[in-house]
């Protein structure tokens, strides 16, 4: 089975291909030969996510799905949320945002937060959402190489490594959007099985 993934950001699909197997044929948008930068006008994660599956299902009619991730600090009335790409500033840095978020956190005690992803999938022009979310705390100084975002200053529960110190496969035990894209995986195999 053939799938668009409408998406720019290459970490998305390194995660969401290693979940999702070799069962179906993901086709990044770069590899679909789309070049364009999908809007995100609204605000929700759940209206943004649908906002870029429709864009591509309209311009290629092919299945296609897309996601969109916000990450959500209790203590900022769940900021930056819906604009997490974009916290300090259009065309700032991931480094930027991390240091936004540390800031606005100085000499807070409640440091919990959630990252939450919600996945948007047109299956021949009808839409289907799944969402994931990872609860966990964000810590006062960046930790680790790997992952991407703010994964370096955030711990989920459950563990003291930041999701920053994991590797994709301890990063997939945890996260967001390894829960919903495996709602995704159960959602085609029961298509694939009708
Ligand atoms: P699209 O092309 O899919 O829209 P994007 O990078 O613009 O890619 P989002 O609009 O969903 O993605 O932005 C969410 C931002 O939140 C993203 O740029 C990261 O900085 C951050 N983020 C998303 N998922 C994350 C994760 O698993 N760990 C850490 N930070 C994450």
């Amino acid at each position: 089975m053939k799938l668009i993934f409408a998406t720019n950001n290459q970490h998305k699909v390194d995660e969401i291909r290693h979940n999702i197997g070799d069962r179906f044929e993901l086709l990044t948008l770069k590899e679909a030969g789309i070049n364009i930068d999908i809007p995100e006008p609204h605000d929700t994660i759940e209206a943004n996510a649908s906002e870029k599956s429709k864009v591509i299902y309209e311009m290629t009619k092919t299945d296609c799905f897309s996601e969109d991730t916000g990450l959500e600090v209790a203590a900022l009335n769940g900021e930056p949320g819906v604009k997490s790409a974009r916290y300090a500033g259009e065309g700032r840095s991931s480094d930027d945002n991390i240091t936004k978020l540390l800031s606005n956190l100085e000499g807070v005690g409640d440091r919990s937060a959630r990252f939450k992803t919600v996945i948007s999938i047109i299956i021949d022009g009808k839409e289907h959402l799944f969402e994931g979310i990872c609860n966990g705390k964000i810590i006062n100084e960046r930790k680790g190489a790997g992952g991407f975002g703010y994964d370096p200053v955030f711990v989920p529960d459950g563990t003291d490594k930041a999701f920053g110190e994991m590797t994709l496969a301890e990063k997939d035990q945890y996260s967001h959007r390894a829960k919903a894209t495996q709602k995704l995986v159960t959602f085609l195999n029961n298509l694939q099985k009708g």
